[in-house]
């Protein structure tokens, strides 16, 4: 079964429906016009000089990616099939470049954001759903860490773990980035580089340990381990089987994301059809008494709309306290560590960053998820509710499908909020830096021990105070901001509702101006459409596909 061309058709059918009775098909043109460009990321991850980037090139059998033994991947690149093109987005905007330029050379994050690499390839062509990330080097920049989850999360199958077989460690910054894929149940391989730097068994050993190390982290016993050598032998058969992989699941994605989208899309026509069949014949003086139904009826839900939206606003302003509360206590219970590492001149903004995420992940996770999924299920009682944004919402592979709009909104509150906190946050590692300098400036010059100390305690002590404050304001900013998009989605909603039920009714008014002859057909026909949306409607909402049974377009 070809799912891509299969859910086109489903769409195009309901935009029919949709323009014959002059009901905004906008936002369905656009599903139509995006399916064939439906792809999912494989976001590439591990330190730097890891050989991220020589396995990709491997993979493809060409250099594209610039490779080196310092920090070379400065900026996100997307690799996947299509028509050789390269397109460079800087600030000023997106440049095309040509294939033969690559390797790109020279680009820094400051300028350029992201690269995207449509390659002609027969590798490339069997996985073409997939869309690789080559990722720079985590312990480059705490800022990628984000990146590569908040950005890249939302729409990803799975991730790979570049480890190298010179250093099989796991570093904090990739256990707490572990950590975060464990949150949203998001798969992770493993692939250990320079299998040639080892024999045989010592790469049995390597796998294993890895296996042990990542498995642990996220509580599974069944992590895939592969190795690959990029160079010389070139040996990169289990990596590719991987991506085979991926692929064969991106039917399975593909179809939890659409199938979803149809639901949404088809609500107003429902709502539309109903309507019309039930008040069809009814005289043109109860329609008018329907009219003012509507009227009073949709006024009543927007006032106690506003009153569930006043008492959620108190109950989160609580939340915003209470996790700005955990937010400064955990930071403050680094202090001694921060202090040993400032000592030591380790660097400590990856730590502040883990330590950050992981206190406003288990906030937003205790604090506001609950209340913000009771609120939408309170105005979803009333209202139905579209989903706030489809590309935010998590796809997840192990998530069940669900038709719980509150679910959903809940599910993607976080990720939003992570994103935005971590946004904010850059300004603050300049701060960090610009303390850690200074004190290590001074304890060079200092040679008593305890005022060492000293110093080095009030620098701990003035960064995790400086962070703690600029969290508190991104996190209230953050929340409030997502809470303003779920209100202004509501009230587009009731405004929707209210117009496609005031259209059904001055449309039946029209249709019964018409001779008698000519409308009986029309009943049948609103009936056939009324049909035709709810199989859309129930389409796949106990989906329990195989990998084999979908596959997108050949
Ligand atoms: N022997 C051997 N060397 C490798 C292999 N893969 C990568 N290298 C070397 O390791 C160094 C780093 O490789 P890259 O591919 O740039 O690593 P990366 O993970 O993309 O690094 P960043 O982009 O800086 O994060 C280069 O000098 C490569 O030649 C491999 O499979 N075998
Ligand atoms: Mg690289």
């Amino acid at each position: 079964m070809k799912v891509t061309s299969e859910y086109k058709q489903k769409f195009i059918m309901l935009k029919e429906i949709q323009d014959k009775y002059g009901i905004d098909s906008t936002e369905t043109k656009e599903i139509i016009d995006g399916i064939d460009y439906y792809r999912v990321n494989t976001p590439v991850v591990g330190n730097f000089s890891t050989g991220k980037s020589s396995m990709i090139n491997a993979i493809i059998g060409e250099h594209l990616l610039s490779v080196d033994i310092t920090p070379e991947t400065a900026v996100p690149t997307e690799i996947y099939y299509g028509d050789n093109k390269v397109f460079q987005y800087t600030n000023e905007g997106v440049v095309e470049r040509k294939v033969e330029e690559l390797p790109l050379k020279g680009l820094t994050i400051q300028t350029t954001n992201l690269v995207k690499i449509e390659y002609k390839n027969d590798f490339l062509e069997e996985i073409k759903s997939v869309n690789i990330v080559d990722l720079p080097g985590f312990d480059t920049s705490f800022e990628l860490h984000n990146r590569a989850i908040d950005q890249y999360l939302p729409n990803s199958l799975a991730y790979l773990l570049v480890v190298s077989s010179d250093e099989p460690v796991l570093k904090e910054s990739i256990s707490e980035f572990l950590k975060e894929l464990k949150v949203y149940n998001m798969p992770v391989y493993v692939v250990i580089t320079k299998s040639n730097r080892l024999d045989e068994d010592e790469l049995k050993e390597c796998k294993a340990l890895l296996k042990k190390l990542v498995g642990k982290i996220v509580e599974r016993d069944d992590v895939k381990v592969v190795t690959v050598d990029s160079y010389g032998d070139v040996d990169v058969e289990e990596l590719k089987e991987i991506l085979r992989d991926i692929q064969k699941q991106t039917g399975r994605i593909f179809v939890n994301k659409y199938s979803k989208m149809l639901r949404n899309s088809t609500r107003l026509a429902e709502v539309y059809l109903e309507e019309r069949i039930d008040k069809a014949t009814l005289s043109t003086s109860k329609l008018e008494q329907e009219q003012e139904k509507v009227e009073k009826k949709m006024k009543a839900i927007t006032l106690e709309i506003e009153k569930e939206k006043n008492n959620f606003s108190k109950q989160a302003q609580i939340c915003i306290n209470t996790i700005r509360e955990r937010i400064t206590g955990d930071l403050e219970a680094t202090l001694p560590t921060i202090s040993a590492m400032l000592e030591n001149g380790s660097d400590i903004t990856d730590k502040i960053n883990s330590v950050v995420r992981r206190s406003v992940r288990i906030g937003i996770n205790t604090e506001f998820e609950p209340k913000l999924k009771k609120y939408v299920e309170h105005i979803s009682d009333m209202i139905t509710i579209e989903l706030p944004n489809n590309d935010i919402i998590i796809n997840n592979v192990n998530a069940k499908l669900t038709d719980n709009v509150a679910e959903e909104i809940t599910k993607s509150a976080l990720p939003v909020i992570l994103a935005g906190v971590g946004f904010l946050l850059t300004p603050v590692a300049a701060v960090i830096g610009g303390i850690v300098g200074i004190t290590a400036d001074v304890i060079h010059n200092i040679s008593n021990n305890k005022k060492k100390q000293r110093e080095v305690d009030k620098a701990a002590k003035q960064v995790v105070e400086e962070v703690a404050k600029q969290t508190s304001i991104s996190i209230e900013s953050e929340i409030n901001k997502y809470i303003d998009t779920i209100n202004k989605n509501i009230e587009k909603d009731v405004l929707k509702q209210k117009a496609i039920l005031e259209k059904s009714l001055s449309d039946i008014k029209i249709d019964i101006s018409i001779e008698e002859s000519d409308r009986s057909k029309d009943i049948e026909e609103l009936e056939n459409d009324l049909e035709i949306i709810k199989t859309f409607k129930n389409d796949n909402l106990d989906n329990n596909i195989e990998d084999e049974e979908v596959s997108l377009e050949e």
